[in-house]
């Protein structure tokens, strides 16, 4: 990969196992997600989500998505329950989109991909920092939202509202005042399976918790994800779109749904 990773022809995902082996490991994510094939598990607990709003710094481009940035050095936002034991820190949250709504989330349900997906990174305090924890099995938890076009969602404008400021790789600005909680569905039933970070460097160290629940999102507002650039400023303009990894082999690993 001449230029480092990405989601083009010649460094795209299809080409990620070159730098990194673990792409073609035993827990890769995303998966494809068959319901029917999933196992209701009465041990697994309700989710519990707890964000202090005031603990959001900053929005960035990066390159690949936009995040926005979570002061993590108290336990003050904090997702517990669930498939997870003890506490995991909120780090930050980004999304992954299509260039057109027929795709874009990384994890699909019976094959069916939505046109966008949120992914909340959540990390072990039972570890000093994200940094260690990510490389451990039981390092990191991602909670996923699909999104599904349907009526506006007022909750992201904030968020869209940010995109100016952000438009090229490595801008960033001030983001205040936000509980990420005001983006999840009403229902918090979900499907959780081992897994990885679905970007380089893949670490196998995710419990990825999806929910079963979308969340809403309007074709414009789609729209103003895709008027994001991959690039830095001063490049040729190429649009953040497709920003998404394809799902992976199941390799034998058990789905358990919290509902029935
Ligand atoms: O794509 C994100 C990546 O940006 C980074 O946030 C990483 C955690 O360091 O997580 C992946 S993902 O697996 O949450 N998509
Ligand atoms: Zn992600």
């Amino acid at each position: 990969m001449s230029h480092g990773w990405g989601y083009g022809a010649n460094n795209g995902p299809e080409k990620w196992g070159k730098d990194f082996p673990v792409a073609n490991g035993r827990r890769q994510s995303p998966i494809n997600i068959v319901p029917k094939e999933a196992q209701y598990d009465s041990t697994l607990k309700s989710l519990k989500l707890k964000y202090d709003p005031s603990n959001a710094k900053g929005i960035l481009n990066n390159g690949h998505s936009f995040q926005v940035d979570y002061e993590d050095d108290a336990n003050s936002s904090i997702l517990t329950g669930g498939p997870i034991s003890g506490t995991y820190r909120l780090k930050q949250f980004h999304f992954h989109w299509g260039a057109s709504n027929d795709r874009g989330s990384e994890h699909t349900v019976n094959g069916i991909k939505s046109p966008c997906e949120l992914h909340l990174v959540h990390w072990n305090t039972q570890y000093p920092s994200f940094g260690e924890a990510a490389s451990q099995p039981d390092g990191l938890a991602v909670v996923g939202v699909f999104l599904k076009i349907s009526v506006a969602n007022p909750r992201l404008q904030k968020v869209l509202d940010a995109f100016d400021s952000i438009k090229t790789k490595g801008k960033q600005t001030v983001f205040a005042n936000f509980d990420p909680k005001t983006l999840l569905p009403d229902s918090l039933d979900f499907w959780t399976y081992a897994g990885s970070l679905t970007t380089p460097p893949l670490l196998e160290s995710v419990s990825w918790i999806v929910l079963k629940e979308p969340i809403s999102v309007s074709r414009t507002q789609m729209a103003r994800f895709r008027g994001l650039l991959f690039t830095g400023e001063g490049e040729a303009p190429c649009c953040m779109v497709d920003n998404y990894r394809p799902p992976q082999p199941l390799k034998g690993r058990q789905v358990r749904a919290s509902f029935k």
